[in-house]
């Protein structure tokens, strides 16, 4: 149990991905082709929805150690004469500089984040995907095995982690569930048996008694 916390416990100490991530989401249906910089693919696998109205502009940079234009903005305007505004309502980059995008965000029209997908391993295949609220991540689901779905979620509360679930023989219900208290992992709630009902619950005895080591000292000053 204690070498597996202490594994958990660095796995929740990893730095969070959307934090490496330059960023932008929204799943293309039948968007136009992107607009395409100079010397880069015909189709980067846009996502952010460009309709290519009047309402909307497209910008294409390049980032500082990349050759070729790899990050993609979609503003929308509104208002009108001196009312009009800019908002910046996608952003997606290809942060290996293959010519795909694998990061796109997604904002709301206040210019908040909404969403983002990223292809974090470059398969091609979508396989992290992050709800916000307001600027911190309140979510961050992840297929681990790459069947298209997500297998581990992760929930947070303002900035801090507070659970962790896993899909342990994906089948698509979680039966691990990972309690965490001040961000650090507080107890193990295993479905063993897989019937959507926990079986076992483990604690850090470890934090459980420094804890109480703690609470004793306080009280006895
Ligand atoms: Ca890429
Ligand atoms: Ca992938
Ligand atoms: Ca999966
Ligand atoms: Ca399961």
């Amino acid at each position: 149990m204690r070498s597996m916390l202490g594994r958990l416990q660095k796995l929740a100490a990893v730095p969070l991905l959307f934090a490496l991530l330059p960023a932008c989401g929204e799943k293309k249906e039948a968007a136009p082709p992107p607009r395409v910089a100079t010397g880069q693919r015909q189709d980067d696998q846009s996502r952010c929805v460009d309709t290519g109205g009047p309402d909307r502009e497209v910008s294409e940079t390049a980032s500082t150690a990349s050759k070729d234009m790899n990050v993609r903005r979609v503003y929308a305007h509104s208002g009108h004469g001196e009312e009009r505004a800019r908002v910046l309502i996608c952003r997606e980059v290809d942060t290996n500089f293959d010519g795909i995008k694998d990061v796109v965000r997604t904002y709301d029209d206040r210019g908040d984040k909404l969403m983002e997908q990223a292809d974090s391993d470059y398969d091609g295949r979508i396989d992290t995907w992050i709800t916000f609220a307001g600027s911190y991540p309140s979510k961050i689901e992840i297929d681990t095995n790459g069947d298209g779905s997500p297998d581990v979620i992760r929930l947070y509360v303002g900035s801090q982690l507070v659970r962790i679930q896993r899909d342990l023989n994906f089948d698509g219900e979680p039966d691990q569930f990972e309690v965490y208290r001040g961000g650090r992992l507080d107890r193990i709630g295993v479905d063993e048996d897989f019937d959507g009902k926990v079986d076992r619950w483990d604690r850090d005895e470890e934090l459980a008694r420094a804890e109480l080591a703690e609470a004793q000292n306080r009280a006895s000053e």
